[in-house]
């Protein structure tokens, strides 16, 4: 794929939505070498297996996380000592990409909320800010090219979501360490919304009283919104949102697909933090 998230090729190729219903729900987690060798991380080019080709000399150690902004208690975290405060806990997640296809994963990592908590928001604090790490000497897709992603990836969320203790920094995957590939050795997940919101490799988390910018917005704003919450009502502007292609399953000549849910099936715990808002606008 030469440019932007565009929907896989597979997805034009089996016929899309009209086989939904032929194809049972997965949830069971997707293999490991799937989790683990379709990726989307562009710093390492915009392939899905260049990821794991291409991220060989990344060096996720040693690694900091700088928390700052509107805090009570600025701080420059070193990795180990965010695991040793905040722990591990393994949560499997239903993951859903803006190009339609999903899996479902083992993380391991703790609650955003946890570690927002330690650094005390301050009054008028409304949004938390996320800006990847820019190393172009390790990573080749931050090596010119004509590709319109600008580095650092930035991404943001209101601070309701960022404190809803669906939201994880994940350190690990499947009980092991994050590989490079999938955003070593600190990234977020928010189970509700499409994978774009998951900035991997995480260097620096910053309170605002502004919505931050985020990288595929600044890119193409008419179809990357900033709130990016699974909907299978509102389609992206090149193709449909009402069903995903299950990665993982099915074979080379049909792919497996099952119907997107509302919030990627989190509207019980999530869909209040969304009330009186028009979700076709907010997209
Ligand atoms: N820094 C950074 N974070 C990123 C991306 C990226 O290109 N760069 N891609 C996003 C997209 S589009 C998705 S779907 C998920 C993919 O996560 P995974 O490869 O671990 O499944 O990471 C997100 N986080
Ligand atoms: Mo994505």
């Amino acid at each position: 794929m030469a440019a932007g998230l565009g929907a896989s090729s597979a997805f034009a190729a089996d016929g899309g939505p009209d086989n939904v219903a032929a194809w049972p729900a997965a949830e069971k987690p997707t293999p490991l070498n799937d989790v683990t060798h379709y990726n989307n991380f562009y710093e390492f080019g915009t392939d899905k297996s260049d990821p794991a080709e291409l991220s060989g000399s990344f060096k996720p150690t040693p690694w900091s996380v700088q928390v700052d902004g509107m805090v009570d208690k600025p701080k420059q975290w070193d990795l180990a000592d965010l695991q040793k405060q905040f722990g591990q806990e393994e949560r499997l997640y239903r993951m859903r990409c803006v190009e339609a296809w999903s899996m479902v994963i083992p993380w391991n990592g703790f609650s955003l909320a946890a570690l927002l908590k330690a650094a005390g928001p301050k009054v008028g604090a409304r949004y938390v800010a996320f800006t990847s790490v820019v190393r172009p000497s390790e990573m080749p897709g931050q090596r010119g090219g004509l590709f319109a992603l600008k580095w650092p990836y930035v991404e943001g969320l209101r601070l309701d979501e960022a404190m809803h203790p669906l939201t994880l920094l994940a350190t690990g995957v499947y009980g092991q360490a994050l590989p490079a590939q999938n955003g070593a050795p600190i990234r977020l997940v928010v189970p509700w919304k499409y994978g774009f919101k998951g900035i991997k490799s995480i260097t620096r988390i910053t309170l605002t009283d502004q919505q931050p910018p985020t990288s595929w917005n600044l890119m193409a704003p008419e179809e990357y919104g900033f709130y990016a919450n699974v909907n299978p009502a509102v389609d992206h502007p090149r193709w449909s949102q009402a069903s995903e292609q299950i990665i993982g399953e099915g074979s080379l000549f049909r792919s497996a697909r099952k119907p997107t849910q509302l919030f990627n099936g989190y509207a019980e715990q999530v869909a209040h933090l969304y009330q009186g808002m028009d979700l076709r606008k907010d997209f």
